[in-house]
């Protein structure tokens, strides 16, 4: 008597197991139907609400436009036939780093910039001069440089602060640069 009695039990144990998963098998099917399911699968009813278009394509047109105006874009040329200042402004590239971020150059003559670049291969940096982040800002670009000590001219520009930048390594390579 007592083995029948746990035999049945194991079976009626069994059996809510069975039409649990049934239950999950056909929800995860609704659910591949577009049906929308509460609690079986999440993940894949989430991804399926994000899907209609209205919200995607409004938010990209409505977002795009703003930020452009928003940025001031600082164009600076330079100015041609300056009279050359002989003034070389040495800096040191080392562990991708200017050393040091801050220069000053004089302003509305051509100047010069020594780099000792100490990083090796396949290290490469140059120096640009910019009035800004943006690219239309940059105003002067040296060649790419390797190891070495090099002497860039830079052209004259007028009085203001300016960034220089490698534009290999902008996150950590610019420095501030005042033309006075
Ligand atoms: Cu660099």
């Amino acid at each position: 008597m007592p083995p029948v009695t746990a035999h049945r039990r194991t079976e009626f144990a069994s059996l809510p197991a069975l039409a649990l998963t049934a239950a999950l098998v056909m929800l995860s099917a609704c659910s591949a139907a577009a049906l929308p399911s509460s609690s079986a699968s999440a993940a894949p009813s989430a991804v399926a609400v994000e899907v209609p278009p209205s919200p995607g394509p409004s938010t990209l047109a409505s977002a795009s436009p703003p930020p452009r105006p928003t940025i001031a874009v600082v164009k600076v040329t330079p100015i041609p036939n300056a009279p050359d200042s002989k003034t070389v402004v040495t800096i040191v590239a080392a562990r991708v780093r200017w050393v040091p971020n801050t220069l000053t150059a004089p302003a509305g003559e051509v100047w010069h910039v020594q780099i000792d670049n100490q990083d090796g291969p396949p290290e490469i940096h140059n120096f640009i001069v910019a009035s800004g982040n943006t690219f239309p800002e940059r105003i002067y670009q040296s060649p790419n440089f390797k190891k070495g000590i090099f002497t860039f001219d830079v052209p004259a520009l007028p009085a203001g602060n300016y960034l220089f930048i490698c534009t290999v390594h902008p996150e950590v390579m610019t420095g501030s640069l005042e033309l006075r």
